[in-house]
């Protein structure tokens, strides 16, 4: 395909809560510049941005993907991201590649909990954007509506530029305040409005529009506030480059109006991204680092070579495919350029311009532009590739910790064998994943945003890399401590032929306060105990301690003060003291009350205010300890303290509490105290696991 200047560059992120017609959107854009032939849907499962096996099956986006537009002479890389809650921090990552973004919001429902979530993403990026409020075909959809919502939460800046025409099924156009033209379309058609002039009964709501918008253009450039108070009004040009202006400095965020479904409005969309958002070239030089220096660096062809990578795609035939934006210099087929964070040299061999999956080859990508390259060595996201000789590294997007896990356990052993390279991949190219051993069950942990994450990737497993494998809940890492004293001895005695086993020890056990973990003291006096058997006593607690007393959890917050013994010249021995303090150990915990130890979690949910009574009601039900409420508009923000051991399946609760309308997050606060009647059931628990054990072991 044909190299764009970075000047005729157009990189617009398509963001928004989840289903709100994102990907339906691109597809309609796609086919009205003519990037397809067809108009391609989700339902249908053939659209350019929705290409993974998981998102055609689950009609969601899961994974951040591109196409481009040619649209007026422009380039416009549409990034289509996912909305939903637990897909999210891919879309944060992909935000590092775009200049704009166009906020998409569904016409019935307004702002929800994953709009101001993308929001502040945007905010971070500082990137200029517009707002869509899209599925006006919708039954209950409602402009004004929907613009009361995105008023009250993003403010007066939101200004509308374009009204519908007619409503609900009846929608079949946009008046374009600009201009004060009206644009209607035929249903399902090519996305190319028919010009006509604005009809009589919306004259006086789109003039009082257009004044408003006109005033806003204004305001903040002084030159035509003088215009606009000498004529009243101003004309269409001053308009468009007032409001150019003041798009690219975020002082006017434009509400647009359409329908990605019947590819209502699309020519007017692609006008907007080309006339009103930035290129990248418009952008400030990005700050970086060079050999360890603060440095910036202009977007432009004739500085050296840097290329930021944003995302990393793990494709099962291509191998690894690295998506990059071209920061600076123009970067060239089979071009050689160095990893800035590892040194290694990589090889650029068949760069293309992205169209979903498909790469188109190209010869050069010039500076602002996106593109993408296979089979890179060592290259992940985050990284930065450039000119050997100014090796600029540009800050990776920081992304939050999972908050959930799950145990996972291959099916078989052959498919053991292979878990270990196919999750390796997968890591790869999404950067939410973390998979760990827990160093104190022994399970393999998958830990992701939610618990659908964790299941995607299960499947992807499966189907990918053909790895079967088993998701369990992990084992709640409980704790014993005790909560009384104790003082008593420890004695081991054996004599078995020639030489003996002889260690004695008394030892006082006091509870420490929570987080304290062990501490050991020794007050023996006129070596009672030889000095050299001391460490061995200590070690003996240690050990006794690790395997637990009640349920076989790790004791801890306690502290053992040994004071007293005896010994014998020959017999004693290390070993014999470590089992003394064994002894001392399991006679002390009976005498000090020993206890269960939970982890309790920090947990904030965010839902629409309708359901906060029955969210409380819930989280109550779980043992919760509400801790605050907030309301933000129309939805409510429940934050809780709840054990960890009620909040494995809160993800899916949630879901069919709320018709997935609520989201939540949650991370480890505490421990305390299991009350009795759980800890009775844990205790049970852990005794009829531990003779199953013993069975299979004779
Ligand atoms: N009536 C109507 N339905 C639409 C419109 N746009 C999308 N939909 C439907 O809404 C559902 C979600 O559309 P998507 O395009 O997948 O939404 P999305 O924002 O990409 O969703 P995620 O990627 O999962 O965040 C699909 O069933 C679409 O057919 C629209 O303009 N009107
Ligand atoms: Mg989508």
């Amino acid at each position: 395909m044909k190299v764009y200047e970075g000047t005729d560059i157009r990189n617009v992120a398509l963001i928004g809560h989840g289903h709100s017609g994102k990907t339906t959107l691109v597809a309609g854009l796609l086919y009205t510049s003519g990037a397809t032939n067809r108009l391609t849907r989700v339902d249908e499962g053939n659209t350019i941005t929705d290409f993974d096996d998981e998102e055609v099956q689950r009609k969601i986006s899961i994974s951040t993907a591109l196409a481009y537009a040619e649209w007026a002479k422009k380039k416009i890389n549409l990034i289509d991201t996912p909305g939903f809650n637990i897909f999210i921090n891919d879309t944060k990552a992909a935000l590092a590649a775009a200049d704009s973004a166009v906020v998409v919001i569904d016409g019935v429902a307004g702002v929800e909990v994953q709009t101001e979530k993308v929001w502040s993403f945007a905010e971070e990026f500082q990137l200029p954007r517009a707002i869509l409020i899209n599925k006006l075909d919708r039954e209950r959809s409602d402009f004004n509506r929907a613009l009361a919502s995105v008023q009250e939460f993003f403010g007066r800046l939101a200004v509308p530029i374009q009204l519908p025409l007619g409503a609900e099924k009846d929608f079949k156009g946009v008046v374009d305040l600009v201009r004060m033209k009206a644009y209607t379309y035929a249903n399902d058609g090519d996305g190319k409005g028919k010009e006509g002039e604005i009809p009589a009964a919306m004259a006086d709501a789109a003039q009082k529009a257009h004044e408003a918008l006109v005033e806003m253009v204004a305001e903040g450039n002084d030159a035509l506030m003088e215009e606009f108070f000498d004529k009243g009004t101003l004309p269409v040009e001053h308009i468009q480059e007032g409001l150019r202006q003041a798009v690219a400095d975020r002082r006017i965020y434009p509400v647009l109006c359409g329908s990605g479904l019947h590819n209502v409005g699309s020519d007017l969309i692609l006008n907007f991204m080309v006339e009103n958002f930035p290129a990248p070239t418009d952008h400030a030089p990005l700050a970086g680092k060079l050999n360890g220096q603060d440095v910036q660096r202009s977007i432009k062809d004739s500085e050296p070579v840097s290329a930021f990578v944003f995302k990393t795609v793990a494709d099962p035939f291509a191998g690894r495919v690295t998506y990059f934006k071209v920061i600076s210099g123009i970067v060239k087929n089979d071009a050689n350029l160095v990893n800035a964070r590892s040194g290694a040299q990589e090889r650029l061999a068949h760069i293309g311009a992205l169209a979903g999956k498909t790469l188109q080859p190209v010869t050069e990508i010039k500076a602002g532009d996106i593109g993408a390259v296979a089979k890179l060595k060592e290259t992940v996201t985050g990284d930065t590739v450039g000119d050997k000789g100014a090796l600029i590294s540009f800050p990776a997007v920081q992304l939050p910790e999972p908050s959930i896990a799950f145990a996972i356990s291959a099916k078989s052993r052959q498919d053991e064998d292979r878990l270990g390279n196919a999750i390796q991949r997968i890591l790869e190219e999404d950067q939410s994943l973390r998979f760990y051993r827990d160093p104190q069950t022994k399970e393999f942990l998958l830990a992701g945003s939610g618990q659908q994450h964790v299941e995607v990737i299960v499947s992807r497993l499966k189907k990918r890399y053909g790895v079967d494998v088993e998701l369990k809940a992990p084992k709640i890492p409980y704790r014993e401590t005790i909560r009384g004293k104790a003082d008593v001895q420890g004695r081991h005695k054996k004599q078995t032929g020639g030489h003996g086993q002889f260690g004695d020890c008394w030892i006082r056990m006091e509870p420490l306060a929570r987080g304290g973990k062990f501490e050991f003291a020794n007050e023996v006096f006129g070596g009672a105990i030889p000095r050299n058997f001391i460490p061995a006593v200590e070690k003996g607690i240690v050990e006794a301690a690790a395997n637990g007393f009640l349920a076989g959890y790790p004791v801890v917050d306690f502290k053992v003060t040994v004071y007293d013994g005896s010994y014998h010249d020959v017999d004693s021995s290390e070993m014999a003291f470590k089992l003394a303090a064994r002894k001392a150990f399991k006679a002390a915990m009976q005498q000090a009350k020993p206890s269960l130890l939970e982890p309790i979690m920090n947990v904030e949910v965010q839902a629409p205010v309708e359901y906060a009574g029955d969210l409380m009601g819930d989280l109550n039900g779980r043992r919760g300890r509400i801790q605050g409420m907030d309301t933000k508009g129309s939805t409510q923000i429940i934050r809780a303290q709840v054990p960890m051991s009620e909040m494995l399946s809160y993800q899916n609760d949630l879901i069919s509490m709320t018709q997935g309308r609520a989201s939540f997050s949650m991370e480890f606060s505490h421990y305390d105290y299991v009350p009795p009647l759980q800890a009775e059931k844990i205790i049970a628990a852990a005794k009829a696991a531990k003779t199953g054990e013993e069975e299979e072991e004779e």
